[in-house]
C-alpha cells in the first residue's frame, strides 16, 4: 500500500516517486512505502505557508502556547505507538525510542512556555523626548531539515520554538524515517495550528532538501557536515539565516584518577548504545597512561556482555545501524583501521542474527593515534577506538586537535582537572563524569568549529534564530 504523507496547506498528498522502507531488524518486512515529495510539491508547500503565515503571526501568544501545548499532549499520550514506530523502521531499542519520544514531549512543553515570554526591551534614548522599544518578529517561513537519527526529538526542537515565535514551516524529515514523521505531521495537524502553517515534505536532499533551501526565509538543518556546508553557502548567497547541526568527533577523556567502573560504563553508553548514531557520540577515548590498560580491558569485557539484537526485542541493548549504506560505511572503516594498523579489541563485523538486519558487533580499536583516520572522520556507527596518552595535559591537546567541537566529556575525581577541561576544551558542551551523548531538553544545544554554524537550538536561546530584532524610536 502506498502511504501519502505528505502534508502540503492542510492536504495529504502522495508524490510522483516512491520509497519502500524495511525494518533494519528485520529485512524481510516492508514497513511502508512512502510517496516522496518533488521540488513542485515543495514549492506548492512554500507558497501555502506564505498565505497562512501571517494569521499565526497574528495569533495571540495564548493560542499559539495552547497550540503547542496540544502537541505535547499528545505526544505523551501516543508514546508507546510512536516509539513502535521508530523501533520498527529507525532500529532504535524501544527505551531508547520512549525516552526520545517522551524528549520531544517535554520540548513541546518547554516552547508552549516560550510562546508566552517571547522578549523583549523598552530603553531611553540618548535624544530627549525618544523611547527606544525593541522587539522580537517572527522570521517568516523558516525550512527545517531533520536527520534520521533523532526523527522525533530534533524535528521538535525546531518545529516547537518555529511555531511558538510566529512562523510559518515547510519540514523535510529525513526519507529514512517517514512513518514517525508521518505521526508527528498528524499530531501538529490534530493541535489547532491552522492548514498551511505546518507543512511535510518527505523527500531526498539533492532534490526535496535543495528546494527547501531555495524557497526559506531561515533554514534550520542538521545533518552531515558536508551537505551544512552547501547549505550556508546557498544561504549566504540568498542573504537568510541558517543554523546548523553537524558532525562530531567527541572525546571521552579518562584520566589516572578515574573511577574505572564509571568510566568503562560512560565509555560504552556514549560510544555505543543507538548503535553509535549520534553526533554527540564518544568516538575518542583519550585516557591516561596509568589507567589506560585496566580501562580497556573493562570497556572490552563490557562489550563482550552488550545485549545486541532486534529494536522491538525487550531484551536489547544496541539494535541495527540504520540501512546498508551505513552498515557498508561502517565496515569500511573496520578496514580502514586495520590497514592504519590499529588494534582490533572487539568487534568489528556483522553478525548473523535469527533475523536479517544490519547488525554490526561493537567495534573497538585500541593502540590507535590521533592522526589515524579512522580518528579524524565522523563514523556514525557502534564505533570507538581508544588513544593512549601521558598526562592531561597531551589529553587535553588531543581533545581539541579535531575539526569538529561538538561535545567533549572527561572522567576524573580532581576539580583542578575537571575545572580546567570545561574552560580550555574546544566543545560547545561539556560534560564530567557522563557521558558525552544525552542532553537536557530546556538547555542550548550546539557546537563549535565543524560541528555547527549559527545560533544554538533549544531552551531559552532558540529565539535568536526564530525570531528577528526590531529597534522602534518613538517621539512623544
Ligand atoms: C543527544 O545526544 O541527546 O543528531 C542528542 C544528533 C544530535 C542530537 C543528540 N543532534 O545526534
Amino acid at each position: 500500500m502506498l502511504l501519502e504523507k505528505n502534508l502540503i496547506g492542510g492536504t495529504w498528498t502522495g508524490g510522483s516517486d516512491t520509497l519502500e522502507i524495511r525494518n533494519p531488524s528485520n529485512l524481510d518486512e516492508v514497513v511502508g512505502t512512502y510517496g516522496m515529495a518533488t521540488a513542485a510539491d515543495v514549492n506548492a508547500a512554500f507558497a501555502a505557508a506564505r498565505r497562512a503565515q501571517p494569521a499565526w503571526r497574528g495569533a495571540t501568544i495564548e493560542q499559539r502556547s495552547m497550540a503547542l501545548d496540544a502537541i505535547s499532549r499528545m505526544i505523551f499520550e501516543q508514546k508507546d505507538r510512536l516509539a513502535e514506530i521508530m523501533a520498527r523502521e529507525g532500529g532504535k531499542t524501544i527505551p531508547d525510542a520512549l525516552g526520545e519520544v517522551v524528549r520531544a514531549g517535554h520540548i513541546a512543553r518547554f516552547f508552549a512556555g516560550e510562546a508566552l515570554r517571547i522578549p523583549g526591551e523598552k530603553m531611553g534614548s540618548v535624544r530627549p523626548g525618544v523611547d527606544v522599544e525593541i522587539t522580537r518578529e517572527p522570521v517568516g517561513v523558516v525550512g527545517l531539515i531533520t536527520p534520521w537519527n533523532f526523527p522525533i526529538a530534533v524535528s521538535l526542537w525546531k518545529i516547537s520554538p518555529a511555531l511558538a515565535f510566529g512562523n510559518a514551516i515547510v519540514w523535510k524529515p529525513s526519507e529514512k524515517t517517514p512513518g514517525i514523521s508521518a505521526a508527528i505531521a498528524e499530531i501538529v495537524a490534530a493541535s489547532g495550528v491552522p492548514a498551511g502553517v505546518f507543512n511535510m515534505v518527505i523527500g531526498r536532499g539533492p532534490e526535496v532538501g535543495a528546494a527547501v533551501v531555495e524557497g526559506a526565509d531561515a533554514v534550520s538543518f542538521t545533518g552531515s557536515a558536508a551537505t551544512g556546508r552547501r547549505i550556508a553557502v546557498r544561504c549566504a548567497e540568498r542573504m537568510v539565516r541558517c543554523q546548523l547541526e553537524m558532525g562530531g568527533k567527541n572525546p571521552l577523556v579518562v584520566l589516572d584518577d578515574a573511577d574505572l567502573d564509571l568510566a568503562a560504563d560512560l565509555a560504552v553508553n556514549g560510544a555505543y548504545f543507538q548503535a553509535g548514531q549520534r553526533c554527540t557520540a564518544s568516538s575518542r577515548l583519550i585516557v591516561t597512561s596509568g589507567i589506560h590498560d585496566a580501562f580497556a580491558k573493562a570497556v572490552a569485557t563490557r562489550l563482550e556482555k552488550v545485549r545486541i539484537g532486534p529494536a522491538l526485542d525487550k531484551e536489547t541493548q544496541v539494535g541495527p545501524v540504520i540501512d546498508e549504506s551505513q552498515f557498508e560505511k561502517n565496515l569500511k572503516y573496520v578496514e580502514i583501521g586495520k590497514q592504519e594498523n590499529a588494534r582490533l579489541a572487539s568487534g568489528g563485523n556483522p553478525l548473523q542474527l535469527s533475523t536479517r538486519g544490519w547488525f554490526l558487533a561493537p567495534t573497538l580499536f585500541a593502540d590507535t593515534t590521533n592522526t589515524m583516520q579512522i580518528n579524524r572522520e565522523e563514523i556514525f556507527g557502534p564505533f570507538a577506538s581508544i588513544i593512549r596518552v601521558a598526562d592531561y595535559d597531551e589529553a587535553l591537546a588531543v581533545a581539541n586537535d579535531t575539526e569538529y567541537g561538538l561535545s567533549a566529556g572527561i572522567v576524573t575525581t580532581s576539580m583542578k582537572y575537571a575545572r580546567h577541561f570545561q574552560a580550555n576544551v574546544q566543545a560547545g558542551m561539556t560534560m564530567l563524569n557522563l557521558p558525552t551523548a544525552g542532553v537536557d531538553y530546556h538547555t542550548p544545544f550546539g557546537g563549535r568549529k565543524m560541528s555547527s554554524y549559527g545560533p544554538r537550538e533549544q531552551g531559552r536561546y532558540a529565539v535568536e534564530f526564530y525570531t528577528m530584532v526590531k529597534t522602534s524610536y518613538l517621539a512623544a
